[in-house]
């Protein structure tokens, strides 16, 4: 038989890899999960974009719209009928004398878990797979940048069986999502906001070496101008792959929080580099990927020929894996937020007292737009005003009171995390949080012991609160 070199054996072995093809070091389960999905990745790319109301076509100069004929119509005929509503942008918005609520109440009785065995199962098959990784992509939502970041994940995956640390890339996901500067007079920001370009400076000056060692490279993106981005992060990956030098290419691992961005990730990565289609399910809510994908080939090999990708070896691939939860939250407002953002499946927080949560962070920062949306002349801290206001605007009022109200928060909480209803950034980010939350992290025994004691404490006083509400109302 003829001997062939190690370097020719793996080159012939991987000829026939396609796009989304495991590549020969692939563990044989790892590559039933996950098939090629038909292209759609410009649907998603469209599905980002806001939508906005379309303009209306102004009628010819000189000539009165539609809408003021109407209005002219009624004054003429005075048809007894109601008077007409004035004009939107003529309501008097105004949070003159409003005092928002300096906090926000929080039951004792709120879950502050969502680590599901699903969760469980997939970091221990995240910890198997882990030998031929070197790069980790880690995803946050650049709204909740600290309350997403996962520190299990981080200590589970962080460095190689030797110790040596694995490198690192933050991405920072849905940063379209976050509000534009708010300049109040004199160029300050407004009381309560952070614009969004000092929030990248005090996160890149973190997360700068020796604090955080193994951190290559960070990433802010989102949709529309924001997606240049994908630009910078290739070129990052690029660095990683040349510097390890292998002939078999880079493998990297995708991972973060439920419904932080991941699968979109690979798919927006493979469709700006290969131009090929969806290869990763994603949806709006959490637990879309339920297992660790096969690798999906991101970047060419050295051998296409183009000199852009000499030192890449064969190439580099993705494994996409499900959203990993913390075993424990230990701030219940950062359980608020996570469930706000759609990192928690919707239901497991009330969603009456979710959207309270957005309506309290809405006030504090004088985001006007719901009581434009819901013709209201003056905010409010009540929810339950807030959410009929929302319902009759839409038509989910309906008899029946509190469960309509439910239907009016489920859809004023979808309409935020569309960017229809103001944009928020959630956690305040200053170096002091990040270096308690660092903190934090570095407490590994606050893990899975602990959180399911902790877990179950809760729900000892949760049943107990039901039961005394029962009875009293009994
Ligand atoms: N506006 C905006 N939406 C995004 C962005 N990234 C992801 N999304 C949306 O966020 C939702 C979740 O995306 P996925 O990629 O499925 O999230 P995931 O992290 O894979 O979620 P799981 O698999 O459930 O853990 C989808 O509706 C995406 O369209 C972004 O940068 N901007
Ligand atoms: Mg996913």
């Amino acid at each position: 038989m003829p001997r062939i070199s190690p370097r020719a054996a793996v080159k012939a072995a991987s000829k026939g890899i396609s796009q989304s093809t495991p590549t020969p070091s692939t563990p044989i389960s790892a590559m039933i999960n996950q098939r090629a999905i038909p292209s759609e990745a410009s649907e998603e790319l469209a599905a980002f974009r806001l939508k906005a109301p379309k303009p209306k076509p102004e009628p010819p100069a000189g000539q009165p719209s539609s809408r003021h004929r109407q209005h002219q119509k009624q004054q003429r005929h005075g048809d007894g009928g109601p008077p007409p509503l004035p004009p939107k942008e003529a309501l008097p918005i105004d949070f003159t004398g409003f005092i928002p609520r300096d906090r926000f109440e929080i039951s004792a009785s709120l879950p502050r878990s969502y680590f599901l065995g699903h969760h469980n199962a997939a970091l221990t098959r995240m910890r198997q797979s882990l030998s031929n990784v070197g790069l980790i992509l880690e995803v946050r939502d650049f709204r909740v940048p600290i309350s997403s970041w996962n520190p299990l994940l981080e200590q589970s995956l962080s460095s190689t069986s030797a110790g040596v640390p694995r490198s690192r890339i933050i991405v920072y996901t849905k940063r379209d999502l976050a509000p534009p500067a708010q300049m109040g007079p004199h160029g300050r920001p407004v009381p309560g906001t952070q614009p969004p370009s000092n929030v990248i400076r005090t996160l890149k000056n973190f997360h700068k070496p020796p604090k955080v060692m193994n951190v290559k490279d960070m990433i802010f993106l989102g949709m529309g101008v924001h997606g240049n981005s994908l630009q910078g992060l290739l070129k990052g990956i690029k660095e990683v792959a040349r510097e390890m030098d292998s002939l078999t290419g880079l493998r990297v691992m995708v991972v973060g929080m439920p419904n932080a961005g991941k699968s979109t990730l690979l798919n927006r990565l493979r469709s700006h580099s290969l131009h090929l289609g969806k290869a990763a399910k994603t949806g709006a809510q959490p637990g879309v990927t339920r297992k660790l994908g096969t690798p999906v080939r991101i970047l060419p090999g050295e051998d296409s020929g183009d000199p852009d990708t000499v030192g890449l070896g064969e190439g580099v691939f993705i494994v996409d894996t499900p959203g990993v939860f913390v075993p424990y939250v230990s701030e219940p407002e950062a359980m608020l937020k996570l469930a706000l953002v759609g990192c928690v499946k919707d239901g497991i927080i009330p969603s009456v007292t979710v959207a309270d949560y957005l309506l309290y962070r809405l006030n504090l920062v004088r985001e006007a737009t719901y009581m434009e949306r819901f013709g209201m002349g003056r905010p409010t801290n009540d929810v339950h005003q807030f959410l009929r206001a929302a319902a009759k605007r839409t038509g989910k009022l309906r008899k029946g009171g509190d469960e309509s109200l439910e239907h009016a928060a489920d859809w004023v909480i979808q309409e935020w995390r569309r960017g229809n209803l103001g944009r928020l950034l959630l956690d305040e980010v200053t170096p002091k949080k990040l270096e308690e939350a660092m903190e934090l992290a570095r407490e590994p025994s606050l893990s899975m012991n602990q959180a399911r004691k902790r877990e179950k404490v809760a729900r000892k006083e949760r049943n107990e609160a039901k039961r005394a509400g029962i009875s009293e109302s009994g």
